[in-house]
């Protein structure tokens, strides 16, 4: 492009020198007759002419100086960017506070003081991606011109995202070079790692997306995932000192043609990271022949001026942008582990309270209607579930969300589901153990289990039950919970539970009296 435009001023120039010596001799001519007439004519009119000269010198200078340029202005990051990216990580620091997890929250805080200090310096997140053995660790070494990361021709050599220092010629400002896992690798923990590379790839200022030949499915689809959401990347054709100098270009212009709308042209770059050593015959100067090794230094020029290029112009664009994002997905990983949390202290409660459940009707089998009616159990556990939620819920409110629930499990007929359910269970699996209150008892507890599921999944959506209301959720949750193998192991630890209960409340009596 810059080519084209400079090979157009060339040849303008020439038609302009042409032009320029036939005006030269018209004017002198025009000169010579006005002379005849008046000299002070001759005079005014040779002025007249210097000026226009001088301000069509001028207005050329200008023209080469702007073709001229290396790089166009830097663009200045929307003002609206840094304000939005300052509150959403305000709003992460408060969602962060909330984390219980120490560990956890200890991470994300750590993330956000990263994210705060980049914010106050230069610093621009360059990552190294794509799939294994492309290269990404030998460029890494070669841009930092000392081996920071082993490379092997093996894919998995590079096991975790690795963060380096680097400056660069014309840049002002930190470069961080990220390594990362390759893409689609086999075998144990490729997909966990896939994964951390795709989670350093999203928070980069800057991706170099590495490849060693045209594109494979597993390359273009997260590329141009990455690009369409607006990542700047960079695709790097590496080790390009395994090809002649056709198959080079081939390649690179049918990467160019595969990526257009997606990468620019000029972001389609050649390198050769650790060119691999050639056998060459030396003339030694006593005449003999031999046999050596020869070295060549990596080639990473056109990469280096892209970077730099980049940065320069979109640096302070692509930080303000980026660190709106990278602040968007703390909060939002704030707000998952909270989750998580709180589904977890949930689950307890529900745990709790329906082993309570298995072993109050396992100890004084009552008919399963009475105990629903009285749900003094159920109601406590609506309680400290709306609890963990911080849900401030008043008594009268769980007493009504508690009666609705009994009555849509009896409208449904879930008791006498649940019933034969775990008695065809009893039946098949744990003969022995169907005589007493047991069916009833595990019976009870499952249908606790349920109900408690639903009403989590009611706080954790802001108290709705969703599409559906309270029926629908329930028949979802009693879908999730029945199959066979969840139902075969509830019931395994109930009857475990109950079991215990009955031998403590034997031994007691025995205790007392010795
Ligand atoms: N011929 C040639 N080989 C290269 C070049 N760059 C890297 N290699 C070789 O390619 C192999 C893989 O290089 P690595 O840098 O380990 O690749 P990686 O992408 O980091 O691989 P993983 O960490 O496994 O994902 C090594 O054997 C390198 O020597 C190059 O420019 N030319
Ligand atoms: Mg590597």
């Amino acid at each position: 492009m810059r080519m084209s435009r400079w090979l157009l001023a060339l040849a303008l120039s020439a038609v302009a020198l042409g032009a320029a010596a036939w005006l030269f001799v018209s004017i002198g001519e025009m000169h010579d007759r006005l002379a005849r007439h008046s000299g002070t004519l001759a005079l005014v009119f040779l002025a007249l002419v210097g000026a226009v000269a001088v301000a069509s010198a001028a207005a050329a200078v200008r023209l080469f100086w702007v073709l001229g340029r290396t790089d166009p202005r830097p663009i200045k990051p929307p003002e609206d960017v840094i304000r939005a990216a300052e509150v959403q990580a305000q709003e992460a620091e408060g969602v962060i506070t909330k984390v219980r997890d120490e560990s956890v929250r200890a991470d994300l805080n750590a993330e956000l003081a990263t994210l705060r200090v980049d914010r106050e310096r230069r610093r621009f997140h360059v990552v190294v991606f794509g799939t294994g053995s492309a290269g990404k660790t030998s460029l890494i070494n070669a841009l930092l011109g000392r081996d920071v990361g082993a490379t092997e021709a093996v894919m998995g050599t590079t096991r975790h995202g690795e963060e380096h220092t680097h400056t660069l010629e014309g840049v002002e400002g930190t470069v961080l070079l990220t390594d990362t896992p390759g893409l689609s690798e086999f075998g144990q923990g490729g997909a966990m790692r896939e994964a951390e590379a795709r989670d350093l790839a999203a928070r980069a200022d800057l991706l170099l997306f590495v490849v060693d030949h045209d594109l494979i499915r597993a390359e273009y689809e997260p590329l141009t995932a990455l690009a369409r959401q607006g990542k700047r990347s960079i695709v790097v054709l590496n080790k390009v000192d395994r090809l002649v100098d056709q198959d080079r270009d081939a390649i690179l212009a049918k990467l160019r043609e595969r990526l257009t709308g997606i990468v620019p042209r000029d972001d389609v770059v050649p390198v050769a990271a650790a060119p691999r050593p050639t056998l060459v015959r030396v003339t030694q100067p006593d005449g003999s022949v031999q046999t050596v090794y020869d070295v060549e230094p990596p080639d990473l020029g056109a990469l280096e001026d892209r970077i730099a290029a980049i940065l320069r112009r979109e640096g302070d664009v692509l930080r303000a942008g980026n660190l709106l994002l990278r602040a968007h997905l703390l909060g939002k990983k704030a707000q998952e582990q909270i989750a998580q949390e709180r589904r977890e202290r949930a689950q307890a409660v529900v745990d709790k309270f329906q082993w309570i459940t298995a072993g109050t009707v396992f100890t004084n089998p009552i008919p399963a209607l009475d105990l629903l009616a009285n749900g003094a159990v159920q109601l406590q556990m609506i309680s400290e579930i709306a609890t963990v939620y911080g849900v401030e819920i008043t008594s009268n409110h769980v007493r009504m969300i508690g009666l609705q629930m009994i009555q849509t499990l009896l409208k449904l007929g879930m008791v006498e589901a649940a019933t034969s359910l775990i008695a065809g269970l009893f039946k098949s699996s744990f003969v022995g153990y169907a005589a007493g209150g047991a069916v009833q008892a595990v019976s009870m507890a499952y249908l606790t289990h349920i109900a408690g599921q639903t009403f989590i999944e009611y706080f954790a959506h802001g108290q709705s039950w969703g599409d559906g209301g309270m029926q629908a959720a329930l028949v979802r949750q009693f879908d999730l919970n029945s199959r066979a193998e969840f139902l075969q192991e509830f019931a395994k630890q109930a009857i475990a539970r109950v079991l215990s209960q009955k031998a403590k409340a034997g031994r007691h009596p025995a205790g007392k009296g010795s």
